[in-house]
């Protein structure tokens, strides 16, 4: 890459690898499911998840909607976190295109919500009372810092969710991030979900792309759905074939990233101005802000940063987010370390 771009990892370039495969791609009509990388993908990422079936989209906002999409009808209850992506970051989408109304449940600081709230929110029988239908937990959780949710967590929640006749969708965008960090395997950390989505586009540098996987039945229904959004896609293969070596490939890395991102957060954290919690540093970001002594702002500083070629994002007036990825090695965070300490003198 050009820049030491530590605004999030969907800034990722696809590697030389990814960029050849591309180019070599065996491809077909997938809206046909004639398209063979597409299908290798699709049935690698199943087996991967441990799940029976899988379906490439081109988002993980796709993902998210499609799931939700499939799950839901107009007027069902989705309990999710009042912090999550979907309901903070996917303009609405469940709102707006599936006439889903989201329960709102306060994000803990852990990642997680809380389980009395979400056994008080499924909605009893009642002539008044929407239907309750889904619980969507998000994996890494990356409001709160790219926390990893464990897998006895989610398990409990998929034990409530089952019992209540719900489902259980997981945002896992950064899913193998958690995996990689809670040093489990990833078909184990979301066996009690229904659906998972996951990116190929963020750590794992694919270009384009994610994957929602479930039951072969739910993957048809989301099918449709994707083709009702626009998203079936015809020769994919090109995107696709990137996407396998994100899978196959990208996966076994990204405790490279976790690394640096510790290192930036130790070296931050000997910085008077800035204020840090190592503890919440656990994957791939790093949220850190400036004290309030310190006589310049975040989107200031950020902006001041552009002349080193360092690039970050200020979350408002004091807050700031670095994530690190592929693209990204320890002699660039010494770099970014050495240039904020010197704007901040
Ligand atoms: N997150 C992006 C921005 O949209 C905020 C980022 O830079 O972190 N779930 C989670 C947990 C995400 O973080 C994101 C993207 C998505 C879903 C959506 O993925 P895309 O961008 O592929 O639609």
């Amino acid at each position: 890459m050009d820049r030491i771009d530590l605004r999030s990892d969907t800034v990722t370039w696809p590697t030389v690898e990814m960029r050849k495969a591309m180019a070599e791609a065996a491809v077909g009509d997938d809206v046909y499911g004639e398209d063979p990388t597409v299908n290798q993908l699709e049935a690698d990422a199943a087996r991967r998840l441990g799940k029976e079936a899988a379906l490439f989209v081109s988002s993980g906002t796709m993902g998210n909607l499609a799931a939700i999409l499939a799950h839901c009808g107009r007027g069902d209850e989705a309990i999710i976190g009042d912090k999550s992506h979907t309901f903070e970051h996917e303009v609405g989408g469940m709102a707006a295109l599936g006439g889903v109304q989201p329960s709102l449940i306060p994000v803990q600081a852990d990642g997680t919500l809380p389980l009395e709230a979400i056994r008080h929110a499924i909605r009893s029988e009642d002539v008044h009372y929407p239907t309750t239908r889904l619980i969507a937990l998000e994996n890494t959780q990356g409001s709160v810092g790219g926390i990893p949710i464990p897998k006895p967590y989610i398990d409990v929640v998929g034990a409530l969710a089952h019992e209540n006749g719900l489902l259980l969708h997981i945002d896992g965008a950064r899913l193998f991030n958690a995996a990689t960090a809670l040093d489990c395997d990833v078909a184990e950390l979301v066996a009690a979900a229904d659906s998972v989505t996951f990116c190929l586009s963020k750590g794992l540098c694919a270009p384009v792309g994610s994957v929602l996987v479930g039951s072969h039945e739910f993957i048809h229904r989301a099918r449709r759905v994707r083709k009702m959004l626009g998203g079936g896609t015809r020769q994919a293969g090109m995107l696709a074939a990137a996407g396998l070596i994100a899978l196959h490939e990208m996966t076994g890395r990204l405790g490279d990233d976790h690394a640096n991102a510790r290192l930036l957060a130790e070296g931050l954290s000997e910085l008077p101005q800035i204020d840090i919690d190592l503890d919440r540093v656990q994957t791939n970001m790093v949220f850190f802000s400036l004290r309030d002594d310190a006589e310049i702002s975040a989107p200031e500083l950020a902006e001041r940063l552009k002349a080193h070629n360092i690039w970050i994002m200020a979350m408002d007036e004091r807050q700031f987010r670095a994530v690190t990825h592929y693209w990204i090695r320890p002699e660039h965070v010494i770099e970014v370390l050495v240039a904020l300490q010197e704007e901040l003198s």
